[in-house]
């Protein structure tokens, strides 16, 4: 038997997922949720409470706790873990992880009977990891940006983004000079947990590579302009960058306790994102995809390099080669709870009653909704932007018509926003909001466009098995592709509902401009 295991590294859990190829079975799955799992990190939405909103940090040893508590529970699961034949994953992107000298020698000698985090603890030279959240470093971005000028974007993809990995590093060079001279290594969340695999640094896979402002695309190599503008000596802190495709090195003989074979190839980690194109089987052009996790996302493999004309957007890696587009909006899954919250409404009415109470264009009621400093577009100051009836505005208005501006206002953005990335006849929807109906028909109506839901609701894990399997394992993408990524259903547009959307979009467009002014 041949299986093959993903392992992914999210913002609030950490999941794991095991395939049979030739079955076309998924066979076993764990996950572990940051918050629930291991409240001793106090992190219940997988980051650390910070007094400055800009500031989100996560603590590195409780990844390394959740994975040796993911793989005990696969374990559990029963599955045959000695057959698994490759290991693959993802982390969320730009988060970095620093370590000092040490940390290669305890990466080498990594001993079965402690556990991950203790070992780890003294290996790093920066107490906790900034993630794509954090929004603190509009200065470092100007800095960079004055010192690269516009090839910044055009080579690595996306203009100098406050949560891009390059200023958050500069940030710490300016703000801790000496741990910054103590570090030996700089990794993403995917390299870092790539490399705890297999006991030794692994590469930087150019999917999540270029997520740093640091990666130049043309050359596959960094940028030495980009590296001079962000801090000193830092070519020699980072792992070499790599494709997706390569082996990083064989599991390190830690992970016999878990009944897995020590050896086995660990293929390089990737992007959830660039990992989630594979597992709804979008990594050729043509698909695009809506991933509905804790940020929204909007992606597709791109037929040729572009980019954003509103320097929100990015060009990724495309972990099959070539390179996928991408907009992120942070105010996704989380502004949705504080909605539902707000309202006092559970998930169904989501689903049904917010929708069908209402209808479409919500009466000219329209609301932009950034709890927290948003992406895309770049909205620094949190806070409900409101358009509407006197009731709606003073945030008076029945439920219904609120939760239906928040997701028009979400979905709207979106597909304004994903202009420069071109118009979509089919879309594949994915992560933990994709299973909310209304949602994803309002997704159809407003792109206009038929909506694919994929069986597997965690396509960036199962990515990972893919990729596992399609490296080390040699079985075709496609096959992979037909097997574990095939749509088990599809929403069409309501029909009459073109003509209900073009008014809305076009009143979203002005409001967009207006708050971005
Ligand atoms: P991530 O991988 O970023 O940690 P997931 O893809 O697992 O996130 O998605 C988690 C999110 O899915 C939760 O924050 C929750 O808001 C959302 N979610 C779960 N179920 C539903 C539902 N039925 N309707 C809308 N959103 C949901
Ligand atoms: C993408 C982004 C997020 C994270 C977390 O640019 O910042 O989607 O990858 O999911």
């Amino acid at each position: 038997m041949s299986l093959y295991l993903g392992l992914d590294s999210s913002t609030q859990s950490m999941k794991a997922l095991v395939i049979d190829p030739d079955l076309g079975k998924i066979v076993a799955s764990a996950a572990v949720n940051f918050g629930k799992d291991l409240p001793e990190y106090g992190c219940p939405e997988g980051v650390l409470a910070n007094p400055d909103p800009l500031v989100k940090h996560s603590p590195p040893q409780m990844w390394l706790a959740a994975l040796d508590l993911v793989l005990s529970r696969l374990q559990a699961t029963g599955v045959a873990m000695g057959d698994i034949r490759a290991i693959s994953g993802d982390g969320q992107q730009h988060g970095s992880v620093y370590l000092n000298a040490q940390g290669t020698k305890i990466l080498a000698g990594l001993n079965p009977a402690k556990t991950l985090a203790n070992q780890l603890t003294p290996a790093f030279s920066r107490k906790t990891s900034p993630i794509w959240m954090d929004s603190s470093t509009s200065a470092e971005c100007r800095e960079i940006e004055a010192a690269v000028g516009p090839r910044l974007q055009t080579d690595t993809g996306s203009p100098a983004i406050e949560r891009f990995t390059g200023p958050q590093i500069r940030r710490f060079f300016k703000t801790s000079p000496a741990e910054y001279a103590n570090t030996d290594r700089i990794h993403l969340v995917s390299s870092f947990m790539c490399s705890v695999l297999i006991g030794q640094h692994a590469p930087i896979d150019f999917g999540d590579g270029a997520g740093m402002n640091l990666l130049n695309l043309k050359t596959g190599d960094w940028d030495n302009a980009a590296l001079d503008a962000t801090a000193p000596g830092l070519r020699d802190k980072l792992p070499p960058a790599r494709p997706a495709t390569e082996t990083a090195g064989g599991l390190h003989a830690y992970f016999a306790k878990y009944g897995l074979k020590p050896g086995v190839p660990v293929i390089l980690w990737t992007g959830d994102n660039p990992s989630s194109l594979v597992g709804v089987g979008a990594s050729e052009p043509g698909v695009a995809v809506i991933s509905l996790g804790t940020s929204d996302t909007f992606f597709a493999a791109m037929p040729a390099m572009k980019t954003d004309p509103n320097g929100c957007g990015h060009v990724f890696g495309n972990p099959t080669g070539g390179c996928m587009s991408l907009i992120c909006f942070k105010n996704g899954s989380l502004a949705r709870e504080r909605v539902k919250e707000e309202c006092k409404v559970d998930w169904t009415f989501f689903e049904g009653t917010a929708l069908v109470e209402t209808k479409p264009g919500n009466d000219g009621n329209m609301a932009l909704s950034y709890y927290v400093p948003e992406i895309t577009p770049r909205v620094m100051t949190p806070g409900v932007r409101r358009q509407g009836s006197p009731d709606f505005c003073s945030g008076k208005a029945p439920a219904a018509v609120q939760v239906r501006a928040a997701l028009e206002g979400q979905f709207c953005s979106m597909r304004l926003l994903s202009e420069w990335i071109g118009q979509f006849k089919t879309i594949r929807v994915t992560g933990g909001a994709s299973r909310n109906k209304g949602i994803v028909q309002l997704i159809a109506d407003i792109f206009q466009a038929d909506v694919q839901l994929i069986a597997v609701p965690d396509s960036a894990t199962l990515g990972g098995a893919m990729r596992a399997a399609h490296a080390a394992g040699k079985v075709p993408l496609q096959d992979l592709a037909a097997k574990f990524a095939a749509a088990s259903e599809t929403i069409t547009p309501t029909t009459g509902a073109k003509g209900a959307f073009e008014a809305p979009l076009k009143a979203y467009r002005k409001f967009l401009a207006d708050v971005t002014k």
